[in-house]
């Protein structure tokens, strides 16, 4: 199974030991194919050679990248001779077939070693030679292939004693493709460290061309051109802001269309956004009030009731707190809606659509700011800045198994009836609105006390309890309904001691929904318990800070 050696071809970077293998081929009686200088070093040592452009017919070009890339070359090196048919092609194509292939390769790794440019490195990715080596590699049933100088002297001799076996062709080509494995495994290595530089070099580029004072510091039609709109100030007059709208296509809150007021505040963005947030996290009809980032108000209602009966008792929460706020409707609002709205102070109301009469009434209000939302309501990223960096989460939703009604756990009392369960999911899915510590009261599909905000959970109780017994809407010197008593209660997080929980069973709260996870749950479960007053356990908290 020798193949007997009468054609090699020699295409070597390093020289090392090629003048001694060039003279034990040719004295073998072996022709010699070259490219360019392995050409020229052999005929400097006076042997016969010929070069690859003479094979090819075609010269080197592009400074090299293509010397053996050629039919002629590689079918000389890929024609399984043991098939009739492939050296039946090679006669009609009037090629000549390879024995031996003898290459090594561009010296990648030195370059990148030695601390070479980019181009020179880029310059010493090998394609041609590789390419020979694996043909040979593939073909070893026909050809040897030799990478490695050490196994010159082998080849020599494989010359003289009639060519190699091909047990020993086999290990020649498992050498060969190890090699060229190597080789591409260090172009991928420094391909991946250029890409980390390439990424660090963008985001230091970026931060020196817009580092954040320098947004502000841009004239108007420059900051236009980049997507940002001028803001009369920012949360306060001496500060100076802007607003992005990242994409046309989804305007979201940034980008909506507004149909009537003045100009949007930076306050008035925040707020907007935190109602809409509020609103859209509900799938009933749904109206929120915002005030300073919290909904101060928020309700549902049947999907075939009138959105205005919501708002009435949104605006109901706390109609002290309403006064200035931001609301937001997950539905159009309607000519019903429009008129309560009317004599209420509001900064901004927006809704994905209004009824003809509706709108024409809110634009009689000159300075009440009219957005319409396009799109579905999608929450993004969450970015806030710290000192030193930026702080990146997922948008927080209502969507975690602990959500679902139907997965929390009754901990105490009795279960609830069909009404209070749905004030309890009602209460879950507002309470993520609520900046914690929050809590909050339901009752009717409606909040009827909201504390939040607090640095306790034990104020945010009182609060909840104190805002729904002393709020809502009643006459002139009539006392405020107890609307603590009988209504249900949401806490975002669990009750770290019974206290909390304790004030609201004593304004006679029915019902409570919090995640649970407190070392001290069981002196929560148990002041319920004592009391009769149901408690369902969600296993999901919802902080929002
Ligand atoms: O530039 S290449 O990628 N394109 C080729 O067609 C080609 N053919 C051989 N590199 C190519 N080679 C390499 O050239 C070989 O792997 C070897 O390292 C070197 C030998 O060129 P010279 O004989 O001119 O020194």
């Amino acid at each position: 199974d020798k193949q007997p050696i009468r054609r090699a071809l020699v295409s070597v970077y390093d020289k090392t030991g090629l003048p001694e293998l060039a003279q034990a081929l040719s004295d073998a009686g072996v022709e010699i194919v070259s490219t360019g200088s392995t050409a020229a070093t052999i005929r400097a040592q006076g042997i016969e050679v010929t070069d690859v452009a003479s094979v090819t017919g075609s010269p080197e070009m592009l400074d090299g990248r293509v010397k053996t890339l050629h039919p002629r070359i590689h079918g000389g090196i890929l024609a399984d001779r043991r098939l009739e048919d492939h050296v039946a092609q090679l006669e009609e194509h009037d090629i000549a077939p390879f024995d031996l292939v003898v290459v090594n390769l561009y010296p990648f790794e030195e370059t990148v070693e030695a601390g070479g440019t980019f181009a020179e490195i880029i310059e010493k990715i090998d394609i041609g030679g590789p390419s020979m080596v694996r043909g040979a590699a593939k073909n070893f049933a026909s050809v040897a292939v030799v990478v490695d100088p050490e196994d010159y002297r082998t080849a020599a001799e494989a010359a003289v004693a009639g060519g190699f076996s091909l047990a020993e062709r086999q290990e020649l080509a498992t050498v060969a493709f190890t090699r060229t494995a190597e080789y591409d495994a260090a172009i991928s290595d420094w391909m991946l460290d250029q890409l980390a530089e390439l990424d660090d070099e963008d985001l230091v580029g970026q931060d020196e061309e817009i580092p954040e004072t320098d947004i502000l510091d841009l004239d108007d039609d420059d900051a236009e051109e980049l997507g940002l709109r001028t803001l009369r100030y920012g949360e306060n007059p001496h500060q100076r802001a802007r607003v992005s709208v990242l994409d046309d296509e989804e305007p979201g809150i940034a980008g909506a269309e507004q149909l009537g007021g003045k100009a949007m505040s930076y306050n008035n963005y925040v707020d907007a956004d935190a109602a809409a947030r509020a609103a859209f996290d509900h799938q009933l009809p749904c109206v929120a009030v915002v005030k300073h980032n919290n909904p101060c108000g928020i309700a549902v209602v049947g999907e075939d009731e009138d959105i205005a009966l919501a708002h009435a008792r949104a605006h109901g929460t706390d109609p002290v707190s309403a006064y200035g706020g931001v609301i937001a409707v997950n539905r159009t609002v309607t000519l019903a809606m429009a008129q309560q709205v009317k004599p209420i102070f509001t900064e901004v109301i927006l809704a994905p659509g209004y009824e003809d009469e509706a709108l024409e009434l809110l634009r009689t209000k000159k300075n009440l700011r009219i957005l319409r939302l396009q799109g579905e309501y999608r929450r993004p990223l969450e970015l806030r800045e710290i000192w030193g960096g930026t702080l990146i989460q997922d948008a927080d939703a209502i969507d975690a198994e602990g959500d679902a009604p139907e997965n929390w756990t009754l901990a105490a009392g009795e279960a609830a009836d069909e009404a209070t369960l749905a004030d309890l999911a009602f209460a879950w899915r507002a309470i993520r609105a609520v900046k914690s510590n929050a809590i909050l009261l339901a009752s009717g599909g409606a909040a009827v006390g909201i504390g939040m905000g607090q640095v306790n959970r034990l104020d945010s109780c009182r609060l909840a309890v104190s805002r729904a017994n002393t709020l809502g809407e009643h006459g002139e010197g009539e006392t405020a309904p107890e609307r603590a008593r009988g209504a249900v209660a949401a806490s975002d997080a669990f009750f770290p001691f019974a206290d909390g929980v304790q004030i609201l069973i004593d304004a006679g709260v029915r019902a409570v929904v919090q995640p649970g996870g407190s070392i001290r749950d069981e002196e929560v479960l148990e002041a319920c318990r004592a009391a009769g007053v149901t408690l369902y356990l969600t296993g999901t908290r919802h902080f929002a800070h």
